[in-house]
């Protein structure tokens, strides 16, 4: 049921574009230009503060793919109705993967991509490290505003990708893996 009320609401808030194809295209593109432009208003919300994915593990060698939510507020969130997916046609809640949905205040939530559900099946996704995969993030309560994050290729096993410093918009590509702790460079 959360796949087919994500891809509805998604197609709806791109009913005005010509296709979803074309939008994800144009809002990278945009996002590209722009850089320069938003910088200052990305600064805003970083003090303003909220929940960001913060580190992703990418295809490790003896666990499933983790990504790490990094809470810079003062009040615990709860993202459990959260989407995320590297298929903006399948998305998967928080709560689908994990059963801590909590991300305390200052502090990390790291999830597996990928579980076993009650029915004994595989529930997820995995993350390839080949530089060719996009994930996809939406927000609860954000209308279908989705986030992008860009996927690497990574070519030393079991380093990680992340922002330094924590929650900043600064991404920085092989770093020492920190699974719910604070992001530092290799
Ligand atoms: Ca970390």
């Amino acid at each position: 049921m959360k796949h087919i009320f994500v891809s509805t609401l998604f197609l709806f808030s791109c009913s005005e574009a010509k296709s979803p194809e074309e939008e994800l295209t144009q809002d990278t593109t945009e996002q590209d230009t722009d850089t320069e432009e938003t910088e200052d208003d990305s600064q805003e919300e970083i003090e303003q503060g909220k929940v960001v994915i913060n580190e992703i593990s990418i295809d490790p060698t003896d666990t499933e793919d983790w990504i790490e939510f990094y809470n810079p507020t003062t009040e615990d969130a709860d993202i459990g109705a959260w989407l995320i997916g590297d298929d903006i046609e399948e998305l998967y809640s928080i709560s689908q993967l994990s059963a801590d949905t909590i991300v305390p205040a200052g502090g990390f939530l790291a999830i597996y991509t990928k579980m076993i559900d009650e029915n004994e099946e595989e529930v997820g996704f995995g993350i390839k490290k080949d530089g060719t995969e996009t994930l996809f993030l939406l927000e609860a309560g954000l209308d279908g505003d989705v986030e992008e994050i860009i996927i690497p290729a990574m070519e030393t096993e079991n380093l990680t990708y992340g922002r330094i410093p924590d929650g900043s918009d600064s991404w920085e590509n092989e770093l020492a893996p920190s699974f719910e702790s604070s992001n530092t460079p290799e």
